[in-house]
């Protein structure tokens, strides 16, 4: 086989709590900032459709888990709902626990190996109201948060992840008004990163001092900065954007220490966020087993060339520019350029500056809106594109395999259409289609069909 890849290759989707459980106010679930943000401004939400009953995995995960085994996952990952889990905060609501249990045996039973992440942009409401991340009381309720959910799963979960992309609440809900709470201001982002760092941290510490079997890890979306040019201020530029965007969490998660040049900058530009001593220690010895890597698209930077004004409030944007590579082939859907390479230049950076930690894709995928038009008369959305953007991502992951990067598994974001934040069903993503006309009935695409068979194989031709 031209394409084949190492034993054990975890093959799956990658999934979350909020965009597919629903059952969003039910079963003593307490409100996310996403079902209070709804309730406030719906009008934001594409066709205004909110996160109350999303994808209904929470009444249908038996069915799922069944579609899961039929196009032959290995694994698949989704995560725990904080609000669910403790909808006070403190006490644990059985019903979660029954629910959590059910999935996990459900999964367990048909060898899909489940990887559990306890944070995807969810923020209870009742944390968000004491400040959410800029509030260090906050970290001590997710530590408490991890080890509860330790304590409940551990032994039915091997692979743990603290968060998803911990860079996007601070980015979309600190700097570019797309998530709640809608803040734009850089030292108050600088401070949510911080303390979402930390409670990774400690959450990490919690998982070792309970001596729980099993690996944890975080899952960072790595999105490579290309300079527009070798010209030393380009590089500079792009170089800036890698190191608030990517090394901000990638750094003290693998190697436990930020990086000396993102700390300068911080102080330069007086953004630097409470921190106590203990913490940074907390941070060294408290570094992930492994990396989840979510890969969408690069970023192109160039040097600062538009104008910054004495009004312009301080944002990572006032320091570079970006710019459109003149090759670029865009996903119009999502307005994210696609560029396969992306994934082998992470792959050779995590192998030669991160000490070949081992590694998984986390989340690729595409998002296209409506797919309805590219259903067959079986029924089935005949998905060639997608095919052909996991193909050529694949091809270039596995050169980065053969070179020697620690990589044990890929999963596409995702496993069935599922809700998107604010762009709710807009695009799709899914191996299954979900009928949002027709009772959320699923339907394998043909992507779902190809999928079965590379997992089989463990590769492709
Ligand atoms: C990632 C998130 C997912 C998912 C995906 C697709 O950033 O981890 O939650 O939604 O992107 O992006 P979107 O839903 O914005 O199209």
């Amino acid at each position: 086989m031209k394409y084949r890849f190492p034993d054990n290759f975890l093959w799956g989707a990658a999934a979350s709590a909020p965009q597919t459980e629903g059952a969003a106010l039910i079963d003593g679930k307490s409100k996310t900032i996403w079902d209070y943000w709804y309730e406030i401004e719906p009008e934001r939400f594409h066709n205004g459709v909110g996160p109350k009953d999303t994808s209904n995995f929470y009444f249908n995960y038996k069915e799922d888990i069944k579609n899961m085994k039929n196009i032959n996952f290995n694994s698949f990952r989704t995560s725990i709902s904080w609000a669910r889990l403790l909808p006070d905060g403190i006490n644990v609501n059985d019903k979660a626990v029954e629910f959590y249990n059910n999935v996990l045996d459900e999964m367990n039973k048909n060898n899909i190996k489940p990887i559990m992440n306890l944070f995807h942009f969810d923020m209870p409401l009742i944390m968000q109201e004491k400040g959410g991340w800029e509030n260090r009381e906050v970290v001590e309720g997710f530590k408490y948060y991890a080890k509860t959910a330790f304590r409940l799963f551990k032994d039915k979960v091997s692979f743990w992840t603290t968060f998803n992309e911990p860079i996007v609440p601070v980015e979309c809900g600190y700097l570019a008004d797309f998530h709640y709470p809608c803040v734009k201001d850089m030292k108050r982002a600088v401070e949510v990163a911080y303390n979402t760092m930390l409670a990774s941290s400690k959450a990490i510490k919690e998982f070792k001092d309970m001596k729980c079997e099993g690996k944890i890890g975080v899952i960072l979306n790595l999105t490579p900065s290309y300079p527009r040019s070798n010209d030393k201020e380009d590089v500079k530029a792009a170089n800036l954007a890698d190191l608030l965007f990517n090394r901000s969490f990638l750094d003290p998660s693998v190697l436990g220490e930020y990086p000396k040049e993102l700390l300068d900058f911080i102080k330069e530009n007086k953004l630097t966020p409470y921190f106590e001593e203990e913490d940074l220690n907390i941070i060294k010895e408290n570094t992930v087993d492994f990396l989840g890597v979510n890969y969408y698209q690069p970023r192109r930077i160039k040097k600062k060339e538009s104008e910054i004004k004495d009004t312009d409030i301080l944002m990572p944007e006032s320091f570079f520019d970006y710019y459109i590579w003149a090759d670029r082939k865009m996903n119009p859907h999502r307005g994210w350029e696609i560029y396969e390479k992306g994934i082998y230049d992470i792959s050779i950076n995590i192998k030669e500056n991160y000490n070949n930690i081992p590694w998984y894709v986390a989340e690729n995928g595409m998002g296209v809106e409506n797919e309805k038009r590219f259903i067959d008369d079986k029924g089935m959305v005949i998905d060639d594109y997608r095919i052909d953007f996991i193909k050529e991502h694949l091809k270039w992951l596995h050169k980065g395999i053969e070179e020697g990067s620690n990589c044990f598994g890929y999963h596409l974001w995702t496993f069935m259409d599922n809700w998107s934040w604010l762009n709710a069903y807009k695009n799709r993503y899914g191996f299954y289609r979900v009928d949002l006309e027709n009772n959320l009935n699923r339907s394998l695409k043909k992507s779902g069909e190809w999928f079965k068979e590379v997992s089989k194989q463990n590769g492709f031709n």
